[in-house]
């Protein structure tokens, strides 16, 4: 085994967290990374050379070929710079209107990435039956679409796609002609001869002392386009490190515009805005491109275009009319430059490294829409365990078993709920993940046990670095078995990292995945080693999977390292991370006989990543504006399909002062995933260390969370079957609302109709939030009513620190669990509160959705989903009708996690299971003056109480009335109505 060189050990210094600050010099930016180079003087040449630019990319109409599907072509294409290589285009027009158009060297002297959309997407996407291309003499074209609104053209010379809607453009591909696809070549020698002449254009020369020697290229008849040096193309330096590059230039340019959309998100994981600012044109925000290559940087800057941890190339294009998607399925680094070129328009330029051309236009013309097609496509959240909805504790470290149980019964002596106890890296003996360090941790499963006991479960971490000791019994089979990356030579790749010297799985090559499955068996097996000192109760985080390498380049992999099937790394990086997720959660699921729902939380992700967990922002600090920052990270990477976020509540690094760790659990309870963690050299700060008020605010923060579980757990239910994000920025939810375009300070909560806005200010007092539309919204907690206008109006209230500006959007109702238990799993037979807050005009409406939480069932049918309704019973009633109905039966199909029902037993076994949990409570929220009457229909009248409401002066707005039920006799899993009456 190697030692560590020097150089190592310096990169190795460098790269340990000890210092507080963003090492940026770690980072490429744009002008060192060889292809970013070449992709952004192409686009400087193109616009230096404005209407006389031309891009070099034709179709030959002779060689289109439609498929027998009708929905599909193929055509030739060839670059005029290169008439002996050869192009394939291929368009084709799936049965949701997602238009793939794919573009490959054919033939070429080695094969480009082909594989990137196999791992992202579920399955083969069908195929429209009701579309036909027509070809012409300069383009071939199809119209498509319920109302034949849709159409793609494809114009010939140059080769230009636009995907058009109602006769406008909304998307158009190579319309700068910034379409570059380098062809893979050989290295032309460089030629050495003494001439006296003076050098050509294109030459470079060297001035040796001696003699005039002159080294020329063979004149590169490319050179207008593709510049005149060969910039980085046969090798590239990066600080020490150097890219043998062996396959030469082969990245990929591409101009994607929307010429009648003002507004970009997406492409995350970037500390930015969500409306993602300018990177290029007149005045950019950003000086540099968005860069997509997963990347463990320490204390990242709030406010960058730089990689974090990664990368889903999905960006939806916005505007008041329409809103137009699109997902390249490319692996490879990428950057992507961002010019709102005029307030209507959008000019985006991306280039990666390597790789097929493969983009979706998913039409739109909704959001919501968007959001479907997306998923389609790469799948949705499926539905996480309950229990892991609730609140997670974590530090790096906790340092002993005792550690771990005395935090447990420190939460439950101060009533404060949690689900989850975490383990980090120092759980292991030297790093060695699986491996008990048996000093601190003498009893492992007597631990988890004691935390099972009380209905929690502890999530242990599994980095995906693997000691290089032949004492490690992972490792040692890995490489008996040959299953691990490799370096550019073909040995095996040794690496630093935590665990020292070591080696990483190569979660391409399919031998591996049976095996890795095995290692979480928590039995004993014949075949091999296994964590038997683990049980049920334990799930797994995975960290450094970008992945981190202390003394790699970046502080990755070489991207000349190898891969199953002859992959470079640099063709597989941005995918590596999801297929470590993606291959630990399926060994969690399936650990068990009967398998159970798994929790999986990752750090680095891809497009796909959404279907195998969570994910977190990383190492944030503990700064508020980290804590602002983070919550716009949730919210783009919930437009790139990934609904399951969180940050680090506290902030990774740093000791927040109370009132920041007050703040950051407002913060982390409105998030989908609420997890406070804390790296090794902070101050212990568990919620329950705190003086009065903030310990008092926290456990009321906690207690809140709680109690909506059944709204985070409903959200989750509808982002598993249609791929809405479970948090829902202002576009998303009014997408017409020019006014909202730009909010990502706030949000809404799934279908709930709940809008939050988590303040992130020191010593704030009040804060403003929007209203978008002339619809009543009352405050959470103390039923103030604000009235909204039609044009969008900004309202003022309170935000003092123990005060969560929430509201609940007239028309909803939401249904709560008001009893504070230790655990989630103590709510099972708790009964609900349902708040209805009614519109303006009078009516609510809303859902509910149970399972048990843990198991599969809920595919066969084995759940409660509910419709509440408030309405009037007939046109001229004055009376108000609350009911509850079973939706299972109405929407089987849709029910959840994408599996269709073809029938539903409302009284199937989960249902009787909570035969016997009730509505403890109804609040009626805004009715417009005192009931006579409170009765179950057609039964028995019910005890109410009224408090009638203070409106100011204009009648819209002041404290709403509240009409308490209190014991309305109806079962949750049950139909029921109660009428109110005048
Ligand atoms: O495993 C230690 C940490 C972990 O606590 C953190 O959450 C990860 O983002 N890990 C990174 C490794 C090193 C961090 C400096």
């Amino acid at each position: 085994m190697r030692s560590l060189n020097y150089l190592g050990i310096l990169a190795l210094l460098l790269a340990l967290p000890t210092t507080h600050s963003l090492k940026a010099h770690d980072f490429k930016t744009c002008s060192q990374s060889g292809f970013c180079r070449r992709g952004r003087a192409l686009s400087a040449r193109a616009k230096e050379a404005g209407a006389t630019w031309k891009s070099p990319y034709v179709v030959d109409p002779s060689s289109i070929a439609i498929a027998s599907d009708q929905a599909t072509f193929t055509a030739g294409v060839k670059s005029s710079l290169y008439p002996h290589i050869n192009f394939g285009l291929e368009l084709r027009v799936h049965d949701d209107g997602v238009v793939r158009v794919r573009m490959d060297e054919v033939a070429g002297l080695r094969k480009r990435y082909d594989e990137a959309a196999s791992w992202a997407l579920i399955s083969e996407p069908g195929i429209s039956k009701d579309i036909k291309w027509t070809a012409g003499k300069k383009d071939i074209r199809a119209v498509y679409g319920q109302k034949k609104e849709n159409e793609v053209v494809v114009t010939f010379e140059p080769l230009r796609v636009a995907l058009l809607r109602n006769g406008k453009e909304q998307v158009v591909l190579n319309g700068q002609g910034l379409l570059h696809m380098e062809h893979f070549r050989t290295k032309t020698p460089e030629v050495t001869h003494t001439e006296e002449a003076a050098p050509k254009e294109g030459e470079e020369v060297a001035d040796d002392e001696a003699q005039v020697v002159i080294k020329a290229k063979a004149p590169n008849p490319g050179a207008w386009f593709e510049g005149d040096n060969e910039d980085d193309y046969w090798e590239e330096k990066f600080s020490t490190w150097t890219d043998s590059k062996p396959k030469g230039p082969e990245s990929l340019s591409l101009d994607i515009n929307f010429p009648n959309h003002g507004t970009v998100y997406g492409i995350p994981q970037h500390a930015t805005r969500l409306a993602l600012p300018t990177t290029t044109g007149e005045s950019p925000f950003f000086s540099d491109p968005y860069r997509l290559y997963n990347a463990d940087v320490f204390e990242y800057l709030a406010s960058s275009p730089m990689s974090i941890y990664g990368s889903i190339p999905v960006l939806h294009a916005h505007s008041a009319d329409s809103t137009v998607g699109i997902f390249h399925a490319v692996a490879s680094e990428t950057w992507i430059d961002v010019d709102h070129a005029s307030e209507k328009s959008t000019e985006t330029h991306w280039v990666s490294e390597s790789g097929i051309l493969d983009l979706f236009l998913m039409p739109g013309p909704t959001p919501e829409d968007i959001f479907r097609q997306y998923s389609k496509l790469t799948g949705t959240t499926v539905l996480p365990a309950h229990w892991s909805l609730g609140y997670h504790q974590c530090r790096w470290n906790y340092v002993s078993s005792d550690d771990v149980r005395t935090v447990q019964k420190r939460f439950d002596e101060e009533d404060m709920p949690v689900d989850v106890l975490w383990l980090d890296i120092e759980y292991s003996q030297d790093h060695k993940y699986f491996i008990w360090d048996k000093k601190n941790f003498p009893d492992p499963v007597g631990m988890i046990n004691d935390v099972a006991a009380l209905g929690r479960k502890m999530v242990i971490i599994v980095d995906p670095h693997l000691k290089r000791t032949a004492e490690y019994p992972v490792y040692k089979k890995a490489s008996e078995l040959g299953l691990l990356v490799k370096d550019k030579n073909e040995g095996e790749y040794e690496g630093w990292c935590w665990s020292g010297s070591s080696a990483w799985m190569d979660f391409f090559n399919p031998n591996v995945w049976d095996w890795w499955k095995s290692l979480f068996k928590t039995q004993k097996l014949a075949t091999g080693w296994s964590w038997t000192e683990s049980t049920d109760a334990v799930h797994i985080w995975n960290d450094m999977n970008e992945p981190s390498v202390f003394n790699g380049p970046e502080i990755t992999m070489p991207k000349d390292n190898l891969h199953y099937g002859g992959w470079e790394h640099r063709d597989v990086h941005n995918i590596n991370g999801m297929l470590f997720s993606n291959l630990t959660s399926q060994a969690v699921a399936e650990r068990t006989d009967s398998p159970t729902r798994p929790f999986v939380l990752t750090r680095a992700f891809y497009a796909g990543s959404q279907r195998f967990g969570a994910m977190w922002t990383g190492d944030n600090l503990g700064t508020w504006e980290h804590m602002a920052v983070g919550v716009k990270i949730v919210l783009s990477v919930g437009v790139g399909g990934m609904s399951y976020a969180g940050s680090d509540v506290g902030g990774f690094f740093g000791n927040p002062e109370p009132d920041m760790l007050v703040r950051w659990y407002q913060v982390g309870a409105f998030a989908p995933f609420f997890r406070a963690h804390a790296h090794i050299d902070t101050k212990r700060r568990e919620p329950f260390l705190l003086d009065q008020p903030y310990k008092g605010m926290i456990r009321d923060i906690l207690r809140l969370r709680y109690s909506m579980l059944p709204v985070w757990y409903t959200a989750f239910r509808e982002t598993s079957v249609n791929g809405l994000p479970v948090l829902r920025p202002h576009y998303v939810m009014f997408p017409k609302d020019q006014n909202g375009f730009n909010i990502d300070d706030q949000y809404y909560i799934g279908s709930s109709g709940l809008l939050v806005k988590p303040v992130t200010e020191k010593d704030a007092t009040e804060a403003k939030v929007y209203l978008p539309e002339d619809q009543v919204y009352y405050d959470y907690f103390n039923h103030h009513a604000y009235r909204g206008a039609a044009k969008g109006k900004e309202i003022t209230v309170p935000g003092a620190l123990h005060q969560i500006p929430l509201f609940v959007r007239g028309g909803s109702i939401v249904p709560t669990r008001e009893r504070p238990r230790r655990a989630s799993t103590a709510m099972k037979q708790d009964p609900f509160t349902l708040r209805v807050a009614l519109s303006k005009a009078g009516t609510a409406r809303g859902e509910l959705y149970l399972d048990d939480g843990e198991t599969y069932s809920h595919r066969e049918g084995q759940f409660v989903w509910r419709e509440f309704v408030a309405e009037k019973p007939a046109k001229k009633s004055r009376a108000i009708r609350l009911s509850s109905k079973d939706l299972g039966s109405a929407r089987p199909a849709e029910a959840v996690d994408g599996v269709v029902l073809k029938a539903f037993d409302p009284a199937n076994a989960f249902a009787k299971s909570i035969a016997d949990v009730r509505v403890e409570k109804v609040v009626v929220v805004g009715l417009k003056a005192k009931p006579t009457a409170v009765r179950i229909e057609g039964g028995a009248k019910l005890v109410w109480d009224f408090t009638a409401g203070v409106a100011a002066a204009d009648k819209k707005e002041g404290t709403a009335s509240l009409l308490v039920i209190k014991d309305p006799k109806a079962l949750i899993a049950q139909d029921w109505a109660i009428i109110i009456e005048w």
